[in-house]
């Protein structure tokens, strides 16, 4: 063949490929063991003295140049490809940092006002209970000295479960009270436990909503009084409301479980539509307590000549509204994530009193 068509040939291509893979193809088609100029080199053993004295400088010189074309071809796809990822991966170092998930994430607050509560009450030695949220007529309300007919026990306020073969009704427990009965009946005083937990009432407003977070406190002893009573609390709302000191007002009222019972209301102030806590002259009511009913006591198990204690309970949700600022309670239940990146915790911001509760 002639030497110089092939050249121009090989050449062309070299020059025509666009990959590196075509590239490395084409050098096996020419220099590879069965290549056309390797083939062409092998001729030269075949030939005379004079034949290779003439030919072999001109095929030695076409080989030469077609590896150097396809070495400098190499050279020129790797810049470009260089080239392009170079302006394809642009970065901009400005950009602010993405949150790890871990970070990103944000905790209810319901479940951070729940961890500030144990955090407090564990520092005064509480334990925390938990029970059912289906609850029997019994531990809901007749172990609780509610009297038949009372009007919470009314389909009105208590949502029902259907009967069962003997026509007993199970409910959803109308407050957490039923975990102390349950802690009385399983535990020996000395108690001291909170109960926080859901709960759940016909009711919904702009501050109620059918389901909704209460906390109780039980403390039985052969001693506990009003005065424990009254420190307990006054610790509690110092500790929770981050002030020095904070004025109570105890307000004498009833619930069938405890006897005498009071309604607490804690100083503040309402300037301009922020409210503050620990200084002022209005009040707001944060919790009903009281002495330990002695059928109560009785349906616990327990002597009410042998031992004696306080409880208490209060709304969750509405002391984290009051707590935090937020006006309408629905919002807490509607799972709107823009919602909970608003009002929600950062992981890290776990309560503890030796922290300063909220940092
Ligand atoms: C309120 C008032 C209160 C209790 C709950 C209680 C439970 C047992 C015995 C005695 Cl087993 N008391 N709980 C006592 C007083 C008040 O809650 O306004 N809660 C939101």
């Amino acid at each position: 063949m002639d030497l110089d068509a092939l050249e121009r040939d090989l050449l062309g291509q070299v020059e025509r490929t666009g990959d590196e893979a075509g590239l490395e193809a084409l050098r096996v088609a020419a220099l590879g063991k069965k290549g056309s100029v390797s083939e062409l080199l092998k001729t030269l053993g075949t030939m005379t003295p004079d034949e290779r004295r003439e030919r072999g400088p001109l095929i030695n010189g076409l080989r030469d140049r077609v590896q150097s074309a396809i070495s400098q071809k190499r050279e020129a796809l790797a810049e470009a490809a260089l080239d392009a990822r170079l302006s394809a991966e642009r970065i901009d170092v400005t950009l602010p940092l993405r949150e790890a998930p871990e970070i990103r994430g944000r905790i209810h607050p319901i479940s951070q006002v729940i961890e500030e509560i144990t955090a407090i009450f564990a520092d005064l030695g509480f334990s925390v209970a938990e029970g059912p949220d289906i609850e029997t007529d019994e531990l809901n309300f007749t172990a609780l000295n509610f009297p038949e007919g009372h009007p919470a026990r009314e389909m009105h306020d208590t949502f029902f479960l259907p009967p069962d073969h003997l026509g007993r009704r199970k409910l959803l427990r109308t407050h957490t009270s039923p975990v102390q009965v349950r802690t009385m009946r399983a535990k020996q005083p000395p108690i001291r436990v909170i109960m926080p937990g859901r709960t759940y009432r016909h009711d919904s407003d702009q501050t109620h909503t059918p389901m909704f977070h209460q906390v109780e406190g039980l403390v039985i002893d052969r001693s506990a009084n009003i005065a424990n009573l009254k420190w307990v609390l006054e610790s509690f709302c110092r500790a929770f409301f981050e002030v020095e000191a904070v004025t109570m007002r105890f307000r004498p009222s009833f619930f069938p479980f405890t006897e005498p019972s009071a309604e607490v209301d804690i100083q503040c102030s309402r300037k301009g539509g922020e409210l503050r806590f620990g200084e002022g002259t209005d009040w707001l009511e944060i919790l009903g307590c009281g002495m330990v009913h002695p059928n109560v006591l009785r349906s616990g198990g327990l002597d009410p000549d042998q031992v004696q204690g306080f409880a208490f309970g209060m709304g969750i949700d509405r002391l984290a509204m009051l707590k935090y600022g937020m006006p309408d309670l629905r919002p807490f239940f509607e799972a709107d994530v823009r919602w909970l990146e608003h009002y929600g915790f950062r992981p890290i911001d776990v309560p503890s009193l030796v922290g300063g509760l909220t940092g």
